[in-house]
């Protein structure tokens, strides 16, 4: 019997969801760093297997919102209770229950979907903590399923893949066994990028950072893909600090996120970044949309 469907990632910031969608799928398609915050988009990951496809469903963190960039990433998470099959449920070992962790679960008590339960980052603690806290979980959510693993070592998620295709409904081949993402190559090198400035730069500039890739024009001759982009922030003063001394800190994310880019995209890369100030861009509509973050 073939099966298939759609599976929502969903938790709050930083429990690794984006890192269990890597997990899954055997390749890194959404970028993940120790900030929270970091994914601000739905990204699909497609992973078959012998007989079924299974459609994973990254989403930001559901977290507190404080902007309209915040705004739309939540929406953009909670979207997938409604336009997912079964919803994966993401929280970490380290925290218990989380005060956030519940405000999810409060808003799962309508939800006629099978909710799994992932406990994350298992690879942190000693075996023995785990069970009781499946128990605590267990007692404020009828969850279908609770299974720990950690996204990192890939422990236990073979068992998770075994258990989504139990409860998948039987049903098609939505896409083609050789597309891994709905994301385009230039979200993606534009994502690369992100998570570089993310990495090498500090308090507020992370979020303040928004990747725009212009030109991505691949000379399949000689194996190389030109990449240009911008890098949008929104004061002057964060321009200074990611451009940094002489240039060194643009030449750092550069050349990190070339790196990355060559192996993901099999080519050599020749990238060239700018930043441009857009004032106040995580708050104007028109900016949001530009960048990618509205409906
Ligand atoms: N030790 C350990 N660390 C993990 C594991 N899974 C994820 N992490 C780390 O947790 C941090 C957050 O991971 P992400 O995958 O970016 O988390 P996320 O839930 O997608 O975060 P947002 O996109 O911000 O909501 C990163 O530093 C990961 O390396 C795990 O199983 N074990
Ligand atoms: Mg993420």
């Amino acid at each position: 019997m073939f099966k298939s469907g759609f599976i929502g990632i969903i938790g709050r910031p930083n429990v690794g969801k984006s890192t269990l969608l890597n997990s899954l799928i055997g390749d890194k398609i959404a970028i993940t760093t120790h900030k929270p915050q970091t994914t601000r988009n739905k990204i699909m990951g497609i992973k078959n297997i012998e007989n079924g496809q299974l459609i994973f469903l990254d989403t930001p963190g559901i977290h507190k919102v404080s902007s309209p960039l915040n705004q739309f990433m939540v929406a953009t998470a909670m979207d997938t209770f409604r336009n997912a099959d079964i919803l994966l449920l993401l929280v970490e070992v380290t925290s218990g229950i989380h005060r956030d962790d519940q405000h999810i679960v409060n808003s799962l008590q309508d939800i006629r979907l099978p909710v799994i339960l992932i406990i994350n980052k298992i690879d942190l603690v000693r075996k023995n903590i785990i069970l009781p806290l499946m128990d605590r979980f267990r007692q404020i959510f009828p969850f279908t399923e609770i299974i720990p693993v950690s996204a990192l070592s890939n422990e236990g998620v073979p068992i998770l893949i075994e258990q989504l295709w139990k409860l998948l409904p039987e049903g098609p081949r939505y896409f083609p066994e050789d597309m891994m993402t709905d994301r385009t190559e230039r979200f993606i090198a534009s994502e690369i990028i992100r998570e570089k400035i993310t990495l090498l730069t500090h308090q507020e500039i992370p979020y303040a950072t928004a990747v725009v890739v212009e030109t991505f024009k691949e000379d399949e001759s000689k194996n190389l893909i030109r990449i240009q982009a911008a890098i949008n922030v929104a004061k002057d003063s964060q321009k200074g600090i990611l451009i940094g001394k002489k240039g060194s800190m643009l030449k750092e994310i550069g050349k990190r996120a070339r790196l990355d880019m060559e192996k993901f995209f099999a080519a050599r890369i020749y990238l060239e970044l700018f930043v441009r100030v857009r004032k106040d861009w995580t708050h104007d509509p028109r900016m949001l949309k530009e960048f990618g973050y509205a409906d």
